[in-house]
């Protein structure tokens, strides 16, 4: 079963490397306060990376294959997810027969900071895209907390994307520190421009499956691995 391994309690500091204005403070704070054990059964699986990488198109592709139905919006414009979108009791079968019965978190888009000025730029309204931008705040702040609750994370990125950022080794990296199971996601690798090999690069530490969320490619592949790795 996917449990976390230890139940430290790690102090950040000053690495972490986000960069943003009041958040940053806040964000330290609950990186630094997660509590580990919450003695629950269920399994959760969170899908976590940056805004438009793909976590919602991924979370509606097992939902609709596993359970029949979709469970999260998805859009071109970033933090579309908003909060925390769940699909529970989603029922994954290996092709051996073993199975594993999983909560799906679909997460907010983790970014450093949040320019209402990216909304306007996809056209929306300046009082639309200031609202936006503060629903997206609050649901960064709601995904890390959520790192109390999940028991193992699929990291997704976009893979025709650089993706040594400081929100992609923020991620990872706190993960790591909390000993949270990790797969990392290579998406999209259905556009020309896509190199799953930089993400292997950048994150050797950890299994890498290239994926194409929004065609299914290697999906298959992704249950045998959670099973495999995270359960
Ligand atoms: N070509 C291609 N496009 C994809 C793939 N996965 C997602 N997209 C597109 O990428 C954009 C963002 O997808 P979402 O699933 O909304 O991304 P997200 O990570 O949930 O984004 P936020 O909720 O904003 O954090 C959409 O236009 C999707 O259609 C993929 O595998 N291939
Ligand atoms: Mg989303």
């Amino acid at each position: 079963m996917a449990y976390r391994k230890g139940n430290s309690f790690y102090t950040y500091g000053t690495d972490l490397v986000l960069t943003g204005v009041n958040m940053i403070k806040r964000l330290k704070e609950l990186f630094n306060n997660l509590f580990t054990d919450s003695g629950k059964d269920d399994i959760g699986i969170g899908i976590y990376g940056p805004p438009n990488a793909g976590k919602s198109t991924l979370a509606n592709q097992i939902s609709k294959d596993l359970t029949g139905d979709g469970m999260s919006d998805v859009s071109e414009v970033p933090h579309e997810t908003r909060a925390v979108e769940k699909k529970e009791k989603v029922n994954i079968e290996a092709e051996d027969g073993r199975s594993l019965e999983i909560n799906l978190l679909d997460m907010p888009g983790i970014s450093t900071n949040v320019d209402f000025k990216d909304f306007t730029e996809h056209g929306l309204e300046e009082e639309d895209a200031k609202g936006r931008a503060k629903e997206a705040t609050k649901g960064i702040v709601e995904a890390i907390k959520y790192l109390d609750d999940v028991d193992a994370c699929l990291v997704i990125f976009d893979a025709t994307e650089d993706p040594y950022t400081q929100v992609n080794v923020t991620i990872i990296g706190n993960l790591e520190a909390k000993d949270i199971p990790i797969l990392v996601l290579a998406n999209k690798v259905d556009l020309e421009g896509a190199e799953p090999e930089r993400v292997r690069d950048a994150f050797p530490q950890h299994p890498v499956l290239e994926i194409s969320a929004k065609e299914g490619t290697n999906i298959d592949k992704l249950y045998e691995e959670i099973i495999e790795r995270l359960s």
